[in-house]
């Protein structure tokens, strides 16, 4: 692994450093996750590094956005890597070769992989928008991304409404976004491995094996992707849930969706319609008032994941949802400890599983913690919400830009110089 370029950022310098770490990350129109582990643009990654880059780079900013959706496909989904064809073949894994997109995506110059990951996107384009709308208004960047970000939703909602109950589902853990999140432990555990053989695995080369996922989670991983490729990225491959994140990104993204809308001039009655029917169906579906939480939902095998991870609580990004207090309860409970662990642990404290170093199974990530700020400051909870930017910017400064962090301890995991580690500290100084 390379070294950091900021292993101890001075608070003067803090800023600096992040927009370091993002100027080495850039590739000719988009921003890598980072240089080793994640040499290709990924999907919900831009749309936080765009979040970042809209303070001191509008047009960067907005180019991110734009070239993931050059790579949207013809049937409007969005895919979760592009790949970058100067990167050597073998140093992602799976790779082009493996996703086979060219057959299927209607843009067969642009090398991408065929599932998804959750829609942070028109929050992002909003918010990128808003920081430098001049500029934006003089390349007309809503209204050509206005209408690739309605094609996306409508593909959600109709393709992946699996359940009909006017709710997405991903087929696939790299979905969700939060690949080994406890919450897939069960759907999962109806997936066969693959064996070790047919996975050429290259994140051990940038990352301890004991802070990613195992062996037997790849097996699953290649078998399900394989699989939906197999069926031409149109059937579920033996998973299927219904995460509370994702829709929660969503009913956010329909809110955006209309606040652009009106912005060009168009109407923005059917996304503010459609934020109330996802936020509803968010409520009917997966809210647990007992619990205080959203729970996924396991659509194949028809029951609820009662699973304590971070995304229960992410729905907070939602305007006008009923429940915000409840889940602020929630989040300052010994589950997630809110008054204390930072950056917000990605699945229960108190879990006999709880792993704090390892992935989405317990660390910390700056992303999911920047959305529960950003819905703390959308429902009013000013204090709760200045608190944690403060204490997140305090662990940033003392371990620098790293992909996540045991909550408690602060000891830093995963790859160095994280692109949406260094763009959300951008926005979180501001
Ligand atoms: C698979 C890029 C991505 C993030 C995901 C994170 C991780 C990929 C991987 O890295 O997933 O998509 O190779 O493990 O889980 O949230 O978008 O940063």
């Amino acid at each position: 692994e390379r070294p950091a370029l900021t292993a101890i950022a001075p608070s003067a310098s803090l800023d600096r450093a992040a927009r370091r770490v993002l100027a080495a990350n850039w590739r000719r129109g988009a921003t890598v996750p980072a240089g080793g582990l994640y040499p290709h643009q990924w999907s919900w990654d831009s749309a936080f590094i765009a979040l970042g880059l809209r303070h001191f780079s509008p047009v960067r900013a907005q180019r991110e956005l734009e070239s993931l959706f050059g790579a949207q496909w013809a049937d409007g989904r969005v895919p979760h890597i592009v790949f970058d064809p100067l990167v050597p073949a073998d140093a992602y894994f799976p790779g082009p070769a493996f996703w086979r997109s060219g057959d299927r995506s209607g843009t067969p110059g642009v090398p991408t992989s065929g599932i998804v990951q959750p829609p942070a996107h028109a929050l992002a384009a909003w918010e990128t928008y808003r920081a430098a709308p001049a500029v934006a208004r003089s390349r007309r960047f809503l209204e050509r991304l206005y209408p690739r970000l309605v094609a996306w939703h409508d593909w959600l909602l109709t393709g992946r409404d699996l359940r009909g109950r006017g709710l997405v589902s991903v087929v696939h853990p790299w979905e969700s976004g939060m690949d080994n999140s406890p919450a897939w432990d069960v759907p999962l555990s109806r997936v066969a491995p693959l064996p070790p053989t047919e996975l050429a695995r290259r994140d051990l080369a940038h990352a301890a094996a004991t802070e990613r996922p195992t062996d037997a989670d790849y097996g699953r991983y290649i078998r399900l992707a394989r699989d939906y490729r197999d069926s031409r990225y149109e059937g579920t491959p033996g998973f299927a849930v219904e995460d509370p994140l994702c829709n929660g990104l969503l009913a956010a993204g329909e809110y955006a969706l209309a606040s652009i809308a009106t912005e060009i001039g168009q109407d923005p009655n059917r996304h503010l319609v459609r934020a109330q029917q996802v936020t509803d169906a968010l409520m009917t579906e997966l809210w647990d008032t007992g619990a205080g939480t959203f729970f996924a939902y396991d659509v194949l095998g028809d029951a609820v994941l009662r699973s304590y991870s971070i995304a229960g609580l992410l729905p907070l990004v939602v305007p006008d949802l009923p429940v915000a207090t409840d889940l602020v309860k929630t989040a300052l409970g010994d589950r997630f400890r809110l008054a204390d662990a930072c950056p917000l642990p990605s699945y229960d404290l108190t879990a006999e599983d709880h792993e704090p170093g390892r992935y989405w199974r317990g660390p910390g990530w700056i992303n999911t913690s920047w959305l529960f700020w950003h819905g703390l400051r959308l429902h009013g909870e000013t204090g709760l919400a200045d608190d944690l930017r403060d204490r997140l910017l305090a662990r940033v400064r003392a371990c620098g830009f790293r992909e996540y962090v045991d909550p408690l301890t602060g000891a830093g995991h995963g790859t160095n110089d994280f692109s949406w580690t260094a763009a959300l500290t951008l926005d979180l100084i501001r």
